[in-house]
């Protein structure tokens, strides 16, 4: 098997299947069709299957024209049907991995996409999980599964690994084939041949460890990492403003030390679909050995009471104008979850929006980048455009996404007054209606 594997990666004639067109799994197919390897999209939506087969990107960081060459070439197709799952000879697995109502791991699509998977897959298959999990869900649970559906000996008749995924979305600099790849599989033969393959498509370079559990760790580290930081960093946000102290100013100041210190920025929350939850995922398993990691659960509190306390920070600044929050008219800048990209997945800004219209509060947003975004089943339609009249029509502006495409210069002009959470306004002089997180 790893002869014959290796001798069709060389050669470019392993087809490749990719589980999940998302944010993860449209960008790593294009990467391996890019490579030269025929590439089969498989996922549950119509709507993302014709749009790929018609060559029309729906994820921002995928190149219209390099999707389209790809699909005119027939070089990548998607589809619903995992019958063809039996044609390929590697599959990557890039499926959410959310949470429940009770914020505890929600392995569903991971569970249903193996069984899926196991139903037709074929010996001298090449199988690695992608999506963000805890410790033993390769071995533990993807293993059994693929087993267990089809006859097939792991190591023996398949190989499988863990390869955390890395998209950083709207990063211009780091893209999936450029970031360095970490992989931990069952076994040396399948770390050779997977990592090979990776190798094939990927200019980043290949780290491997000695188990899937080592690799799916180092991902959840990687994340905790930040969203402990940016708990810290929100807590000495509050602190500062409580002494008076710009924090903005300090963490510019923290940054002049060339080694041992990364800035981090305040902000209204925690948004996307990695940083607020990977960190449960280990929390929530961490329980099996009767151990709490409680800088995890202390940053997720802190994290998670950031869109209160800038409503509060709102409320402080309208009291100043006589004006109450309930009533008042409030301008959001910005529903997507971190600046110049598209997406409002547990975005920060939205909770905030949700928290002022609680208190009574009128509130109206523009983003240049979300036309409208669905909340609870029910859509919520941005401003067209961000005009003197509009901003004149509000009581306060309140900046949750630093775009970079906005008239800040126009927002300061034209604001009663600015509560600005992500200092998008750094470069504005009169700082005379601005107040900063
Ligand atoms: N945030 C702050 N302050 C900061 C940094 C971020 O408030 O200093 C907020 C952002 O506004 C956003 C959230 O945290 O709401 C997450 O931001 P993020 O920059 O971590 O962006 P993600 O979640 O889109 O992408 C991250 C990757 N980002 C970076 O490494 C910069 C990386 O952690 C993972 O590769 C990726 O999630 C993933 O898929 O795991």
């Amino acid at each position: 098997m790893k002869d014959q594997l290796l001798k069709k990666i060389s050669e470019r004639s392993i087809t490749a299947g990719v589980v999940g067109m998302g944010y993860v799994g449209l960008p790593l197919a294009v990467e391996i069709a890019g490579a030269g390897f025929r590439t089969v999209g498989f996922d549950l939506l119509e709507d993302k299957i014709s749009r790929i087969n018609s060559g029309d990107s729906y994820i921002a960081d995928v190149d219209q024209s390099t999707l389209r060459s790809l699909t005119d070439k027939g070089m990548l197709s998607a589809t619903s049907d995992f019958s063809l799952i039996s044609g390929m000879d590697f599959i990557a697995i890039c499926v959410p991995t959310p949470l429940d109502t009770h914020q505890q791991p929600d392995l569903s699509y991971i569970e249903h996409s193996s069984i899926q998977i196991a139903e037709f897959l074929k010996k001298d298959t090449m199988v690695v999980l992608e999506s963000t999990t805890f410790p033993g869900t390769t071995s533990d649970i993807v293993r059994p599964i693929l087993e267990k559906g089809s006859g097939l000996v792991c190591g023996k008749d398949f190989y499988l690994a863990f390869s955390p995924e890395r998209v950083d979305p709207g990063n211009k600099h780091y893209n999936t084939g450029n970031t360095p790849k970490v992989v931990g599989a069952i076994g040396k033969d399948a770390e050779e041949v997977i990592k090979a393959m990776y190798e094939s498509f990927l200019e980043g370079g290949v780290h491997t460890v000695s188990s899937p559990a080592i690799a799916e760790m180092e991902k959840i580290l990687e994340n905790t990492y930040r969203n402990i930081n940016i708990g810290l960093i929100n807590e000495m946000a509050m602190l500062c403003d409580r002494m008076k102290i710009n924090i903005w100013e300090v963490i510019e100041a923290a940054r002049t030390k060339p080694y041992g210190f990364q800035a981090f920025y305040p902000g209204p929350g925690l948004g996307g679909h990695c940083i607020p939850l990977d960190p449960y995922y280990l929390s929530w398993k961490v329980r099996e050995y009767a151990f709490h990691t409680s800088m995890i659960e202390t940053s997720m509190m802190i994290n998670d009471r950031m869109p209160e306390y800038c409503v509060q920070r709102v409320a402080n600044i309208l009291n100043e104008f006589s004006k109450s929050l309930k009533g008042s008219r409030v301008l959001v800048l910005g529903a997507a979850y971190k600046a110049d990209i598209d997406d409002c997945r547990e975005s920060p800004a939205i909770r905030v929006i949700n928290v002022l219209r609680k208190k009574g509060a009128e509130v109206i947003f523009f983003d240049p980048y979300v036309p409208e975004y669905i909340d609870n089943g029910t859509t919520y339609k941005g401003e067209k455009a961000l005009t003197e009249e509009l901003l004149r029509s509000a009581d306060i502006t309140v900046i949750t996404t630093a775009h970079s495409n906005v008239d800040y210069a126009l927002v300061q002009k034209y604001s009663k007054a600015v509560f600005d959470t992500r200092n998008a306004m750094k470069d504005i002089k009169d700082r005379s209606n601005i107040e900063l997180l």
